[in-house]
């Protein structure tokens, strides 16, 4: 999974893309101009609590996170995003992070003039939009002028969809809002429209107004509650980043802070992407994945290996909470808290499973 990283320049991208790779960039280099575009890319273990618990059972046992890769894009200036290259890269990427500023620092410009962080939200959230309307009337007046020549009944079809999407567009709503049939998503997945994308907003706060870290809304009023948020600080954390992995959550609690930032920031993009975690502890690793809610067990088990998902013959299944209970797999099972699935199982998440498969 690619995670996009973008916003207006000086927000804190380069910031946030050090904080979730655990360090700092070296060789690092963002640039966009004309047709050239660098975006450089880290990849992110995804912090998770239960897999550390799981492993600490198996400490013999290699532990093996979950990880995305992370993008770090170019500085937007205030209407940029519609330059087609930058929009081709991001059109690319499974989620996109908007970082928005918070912090107030005289000697770090920002390209729209001012501090305003519910403003640029609303502004990028157009802009968006905009490049998704501009994509729909160009394919519009391609399909237009090729129905002239030849009558096409695919082409009648996805002409009578983008035209029921347009309007919602140019009313300024996103792919999103739009009810979409599983016939008409597969249509327009080619798209790969912006604004259906899952989008958390990263706001990067005010070193005063760390205290808001767990909850940023409080300091971005006027913004709908269900915008999804999270908060860091680039200045301070970034700092962190020299210290050792305990100094860093000692220093962290010193500031009332008990969950560091890649935890929050990853909480909240699987809750947007509407991901989950399962486990499985095989022979020489404990391993986390993740999948999209209500993914039927074969198909998670075609997360790990295409030959489990074809040779699929059950899933042997059990919560997290019952393993840590009784302590191993094997005193679990023995206690009758192991399930059998079967291949349409909805994949819960924490769940614990072990795939039968045929080679
Ligand atoms: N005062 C302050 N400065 C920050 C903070 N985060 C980033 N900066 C500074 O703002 C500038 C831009 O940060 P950077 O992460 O490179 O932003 P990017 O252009 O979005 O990649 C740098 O000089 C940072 O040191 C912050 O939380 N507080
Ligand atoms: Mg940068």
């Amino acid at each position: 999974m690619i995670v996009a990283l973008f916003g207006y320049h000086n927000s804190g991208k380069t910031s946030l893309f050090e904080i979730l790779a655990g360090k700092k960039a070296t060789g690092h280099h963002t640039s966009f101009s004309g047709q050239k575009i660098e975006i450089p890319r880290t990849t992110a273990l995804v912090p998770d609590p239960r897999l550390d618990t799981l492993h600490s059972l198996y400490p013999d046992k290699k532990k093996v996170q979950v990880h995305f890769e992370i993008e770090d894009f170019p500085g937007l200036a205030a209407g940029d995003i519609s330059t087609s290259q930058y929009l081709a890269e991001l059109r690319k990427t499974d989620a996109l992070v908007h970082v928005v500023r918070e912090f107030r620092d005289p000697a770090v410009s920002h390209p729209r003039g001012r501090i305003d962080p519910v403003d640029d939200i609303r502004a990028m959230s157009e802009e968006l939009i905009l490049s998704d309307l501009i994509l729909v009337n160009s394919r519009l007046e391609k399909l237009e002028k090729d129905l002239r020549k030849m009558k096409d009944t695919e082409a009648v079809r996805e002409k009578e969809l983008l035209e029921k999407l347009k309007p919602l567009l140019e009313r300024g709503q996103a792919v999103k809002d739009f009810p979409l049939s599983p016939t008409e998503e597969r249509m327009l997945r080619g798209f790969c429209f912006l604004s259906l994308k899952p989008v958390v907003h990263a706001v990067n706060l005010d070193e005063k107004n760390l205290a808001c870290l767990t909850a940023p809304d409080k300091l971005l009023s006027g913004l709908s509650p269900e915008v999804p948020l999270i908060a860091f600080c680039g200045r301070i954390e970034k700092e962190l980043l020299e210290l050792e992995q305990e100094e860093r959550v000692i220093f962290m609690e010193s500031y009332g802070l008990s969950e560091t930032t890649p935890l929050r920031f990853f909480r909240k993009l699987y809750d947007v992407c509407q991901l989950i975690n399962f486990y499985t502890i095989g022979k020489d690793e404990v391993r986390a994945w993740a999948v999209r809610k209500n993914t039927p067990a074969v198909k998670a088990a075609g997360e790990i290996h295409t030959d489990m998902e074809k040779g699929f013959i059950r899933a042997e299944v059990m919560t997290f909470e019952d393993l840590l209970k009784h302590g191993s797999w094997q005193k679990a099972r023995e206690a009758g808290a192991m399930r059998l699935e079967g291949r349409d199982y909805p994949v819960q998440d924490g769940d614990i499973i072990y795939f039968r498969f045929t080679q």
